[in-house]
């Protein structure tokens, strides 16, 4: 089985520290190749940042398509062109926000987020409405850590992502924290003994999942909406997308 992780930034420090905690909770015969787009934002930390990077996201699935991939990941906590990429493919297509959240209500009833600036924390709002849970969700929070702090300054960030996790533990009155970025990835097991909670973390989760659906022969319906998109004209800058039909 092979998953193809793609990092919507385009940070290669960030992108092997992806890849390294895919690898180590894959499975034998699961093989992790870690992508990353080759234009778009450094870090993801903005609505702006987002958009871009989607295109990006979607690019690499074409490549993947290309390639020959069971299933796809998109490690960055917002999810970027999500549902988008989904049209391109029939493997499973998971991103690390949903993952995250659906594993963290399988094992409790109330989770806190604990993301990396506080102008992020709006994009894991509108997710947890999006895909329903709202509900589930007692706070978000933020370390107030730009994400490329997490590969030049990882110490402190480590510090600074555990108290908040500590404050969320100690106030919000929840069984479980979800870590709300890509660049987390390498420290579930760090804050989870730091903390005493459980720690989930999306692109680790995204690894379970994807190999939980691949294994149960499900993949990306196309049926209804994600359907492969139809063809038609593209111009300008993406004229070579015009009348393409995605690997159907
Ligand atoms: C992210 C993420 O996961 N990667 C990135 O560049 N930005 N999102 C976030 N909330 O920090």
């Amino acid at each position: 089985m092979r998953i193809r992780v793609i990092n919507p930034n385009t940070t290669a420090s960030m992108t092997t520290t992806i890849g390294e905690a895919a690898s180590r909770i894959a499975s034998p015969g699961t093989e992790i190749v870690a992508t990353t787009p080759k234009s778009g934002p450094v870090s993801i930390e903005s609505h702006f940042d987002e958009a871009i990077s989607a295109v990006g996201v979607l690019e690499e699935v074409m490549a993947g398509e290309r390639e020959g991939v069971d299933a796809y990941i998109i490690a960055c906590f917002g999810d970027p062109g999500l549902l988008a990429a989904r049209e391109l493919t029939r493997a499973p297509v998971i991103g690390i926000a949903e993952a995250a959240f659906h594993m963290a209500s399988l094992i409790s009833t109330r989770f806190s987020i604990v993301t990396t600036l506080g102008r992020t924390g709006i994009i894991a709002e509108h997710l947890l409405d999006q895909y329903g849970f709202r509900h589930h969700c007692r706070r978000v929070r933020a370390a107030e850590i730009p994400v490329l702090d997490l590969e030049h300054d990882g110490e402190a960030a480590l510090n600074r992502i555990t108290a908040e996790c500590r404050r969320a533990r100690d106030e919000d009155g929840i069984g479980a924290i979800v870590l709300g970025c890509g660049g987390m990835a390498d420290l579930t097991a760090e804050i989870s003994d730091a903390v005493g909670l459980p720690v989930v973390e999306g692109v680790t989760a995204a690894v379970k999942l994807s190999e939980a659906l691949v294994g149960l022969g499900l993949g990306t319906s196309k049926f209804g909406d994600l359907a492969f998109p139809r063809p038609k004209a593209f111009t300008g800058r993406f004229e070579h997308l015009s009348h393409m039909t995605p690997s159907e």
